[in-house]
């Protein structure tokens, strides 16, 4: 890991040096790094004034997902819409907020890529001032299937970019290329990403879980045996309760998070494509691992495009603790 203190670089000039390395690059995919890096700021932007703006609150409808949504998952979800879909290099955008993906150009119109992501993450911790983030997964489009769903429905292994946009006490830009883990800060004077750490690395272990205790009683014998373990290891507990500011953590600090299956929701809440995908990415890209029922998160083939799976997600040694218990 090293830590950018003398030069100055941005995340555009970052993804142009890394475009640069590969001579068949044509610069689409810098585009998209483009449109997400400029609707992380203006999301930042509307995070940060949305009581001010009186946006709090329920937009009192009922997303895909049987939540109702809150008013700033939908500004979101608008925003990053409007940001990627003049991008001539996207073909399908689909969001955790929207049923069905959007189709921008197929077949021959060009379009080399999908974008999958979910606008606002952790959006229910907003009106008491929590941490809530933009999760992002890019894959390659295959123009020759006709079906939008089926075009996204592509293991994570085939993600080609994957990151977060965490909107916390400063403003926070991880991606990955599939070549380690880079971290950018947003500096709001000159509105512009600089890189800060290059190669994030995530400890081997670290004695923290993050998991919503509450509904242990119907976790699987296996989780509920690693909690008694963890319990009389003198582990600590750690749980914010959104995906992206409990995984920033784990990824910084190490520890493991998990949802495991529940009652309500018996294979598991967190969402395959845009989130645990890309979440999964990032964490082996920074030396952890990911899991999904007992198998590698990324090598899940996707049925649906809102399909729920379980998710044990950090250091390998934290990771395997969990594992072992099965
Ligand atoms: P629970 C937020 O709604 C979210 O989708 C994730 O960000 C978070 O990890 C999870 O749900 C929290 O769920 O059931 O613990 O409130």
């Amino acid at each position: 890991m090293t830590i950018a203190r003398d030069n100055l670089m941005s995340l555009q000039s970052h993804i142009l040096a890394e475009e640069a390395k590969h001579p068949s690059a044509t610069g689409d995919f810098s585009w998209i790094i483009s449109a997400i890096s400029l609707a992380g700021k203006v999301i930042a932007h509307k995070v940060r004034r949305a009581r001010l703006e009186g946006v709090l609150g329920d937009q009192g409808t009922i997303n895909v997902q049987g939540e109702s949504q809150v008013r700033m998952d939908v500004i979101a979800n608008d925003i990053i819409m409007r940001c990627l879909g003049s991008r001539a290099s996207v073909a399908v955008l689909a969001s955790e907020e929207q049923e069905e993906p959007t189709i921008l150009r197929r077949g021959r119109e060009g379009g080399k890529y999908c974008v999958l992501f979910d606008p606002l993450d952790g959006s229910s911790t907003l009106d008491t001032c929590g941490t809530v983030g933009t999760i992002f997964s890019i894959l390659r489009n295959d123009a020759e299937v006709p079906d939008a769903e089926r075009t996204v429905c592509q293991p994570g292994r085939q993600q080609i970019a994957a990151g977060y946009i965490l909107y916390g006490p400063s403003t926070v830009f991880v991606i990955t290329t599939g070549y380690g883990v880079d971290l950018f800060e947003l500096d709001p004077h000159i509105g512009s990403f600089l890189l800060v750490t290059s190669g994030v690395r995530m400890p081997q272990r670290q004695k923290t879980y993050s998991v919503n205790e509450a509904n242990s009683a119907s976790f699987p014998a296996e989780y509920q045996r690693y909690l008694k373990w963890a319990h009389g290891e003198g582990y600590s507990s750690r749980y914010i309760g959104s995906l992206v500011s409990d995984f920033h953590r784990t990824l910084m600090k190490g520890g493991v998070f998990m949802y495991p299956p529940t009652q309500a929701n018996p294979s598991g809440k967190l969402r395959l494509l845009y989130e645990a995908n890309p979440i999964g990415f990032i964490a082996e890209q920074a030396g952890g691992v990911s899991m999904s029922g007992g198998v590698r998160t990324l090598d899940i083939e996707p049925a649906k495009l809102h399909q729920r799976v379980p998710l044990v997600v950090g250091s390998v040694e934290e990771v395997g603790h969990v594992l072992r218990h099965a």
